[in-house]
């Protein structure tokens, strides 16, 4: 299998974000993709290639161009009015009763374009942004060109993008990118399956009227966890989407059998949806030592979902998307990885 990774990531180095009223070390730091490089590396997974340039039509279907703009003008933006901070966080936005139009000033705009403001924005956020979404889309070429398993190493995040707002650490929504760039290459069904301990709102609204990219997300309930207001089991699709949803939330503090039986109802349903292909959003923030989350997952627990994944038989691109214990995101990773592999025929 070819790991597809740009050095590009480490242009988005956050400092701070905020948690408990008070500004703390950002988690979401460039050392993570770092680990996973090593990881997958000493793992002898196999080539580590450079992304294709990111196409840019494409990246102005899955998001707003307005949006896409203003996050590639933002910083400059921030520097020609002398603005203080080394990086940026958004802190009033549009909500219930507010008008939808973008203000001219910086504040009010950055405010419009993010639904969090835990989510730094800096001098390099929407080059590594860019970056990332190449290693996404070009890992979803690698398996429309007939590669069986591929793992781009995005960084950035993506699963929290949506259409026009950037949060949860994510900017550019790259498992969409992924999904959309197999759809544009065959005329088959793709599934997403986001098992990141926090529900992929992004990706679902994306997807949410669509019945040709089936989304299913195990997470961490949005009644008691990020990101709150997406991700209930009620949720199912809209219009020609009705049913293309699956959310699988589950209570704070859940071990793994539990955990694994909602993989197979959600893998169930994948079948069912008739999918070609597979885009798995992989956090590995399920993690039981992960630092800001509350599943239960063991090292080994990502071995066993790389087996049952790979035992399936669907071409799968992995998409890296949050795990936040610096250090064992690598070997998490890259046991997803060996299992997945170990368990293709051949
Ligand atoms: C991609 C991904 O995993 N994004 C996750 C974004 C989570 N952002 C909210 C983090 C809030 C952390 N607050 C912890 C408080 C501990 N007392
Ligand atoms: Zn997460």
């Amino acid at each position: 299998m070819k790991t597809v990774f740009s050095p590009d990531h480490a242009l988005h180095h956050p400092l701070n974000e905020l948690s408990d009223g008070t500004l703390v070390p950002a988690v979401e730091i460039p050392s993570r993709a770092d680990m996973v490089l090593a990881a997958v590396t000493a793992a002898g997974l196999g080539a580590v290639v450079a992304p294709d340039p990111l196409d840019e039509a494409l990246l102005r279907r899955v998001h707003a161009p307005d949006y896409v703009d203003f996050l590639d003008g933002f910083w400059d933006r921030w520097l020609a009015e002398g603005r203080k901070g080394a990086e940026a966080l958004p802190f009033c936005f549009p909500t219930r009763g507010f008008s939808q139009h973008v203000p001219d000033h910086l504040d009010g705009a950055l405010g419009h374009y993010a639904f969090d403001a835990g989510t730094p924005v800096g001098p390099g956020t929407a080059r590594a942004a860019r970056a990332s979404a190449s290693v996404a889309a070009s890992g979803a070429a690698l398996i429309a060109g007939g590669d069986k398993l591929a793992f781009s190493l995005c960084r950035p995040p993506g699963h929290h993008a949506m259409p026009d707002q950037f949060g949860g650490y994510s900017f550019f929504n790259n498992a969409a990118l992924a999904a959309e760039t197999l759809r544009d290459a065959s005329a088959g069904r793709v599934a997403i399956l986001d098992v990141d301990y926090h529900h992929g709102n992004g990706t679902q609204a994306i997807f949410y009227d669509r019945s040709d990219v089936f989304f299913t997300s195990i997470h961490a309930d949005p009644r008691e966890e990020y990101p709150y207001f997406l991700g209930h089991a009620g949720e199912t699709g809209n219009g020609p989407g009705e049913g293309a949803t699956l959310n699988l939330p589950l209570p704070k503090g859940t071990l793994a059998a539990t955990w694994f039986a909602a993989l197979e109802t959600a893998l169930a349903a994948i079948t069912r949806h008739g999918a070609e292909a597979l885009v798995v959003s992989l956090g590995v923030d399920a993690y039981e030592g992960d630092p800001i989350s509350h599943f239960k997952l063991a090292s080994q627990d990502f071995s066993r979902l790389g087996e049952r994944l790979g035992a399936i038989g669907l071409p799968t691109l992995y998409v890296m998307e949050g795990g936040y214990a610096v250090e064992a995101i690598g070997t998490n990773v890259a046991n997803v990885l060996t299992g997945h592999a170990a368990a293709l025929p051949g």
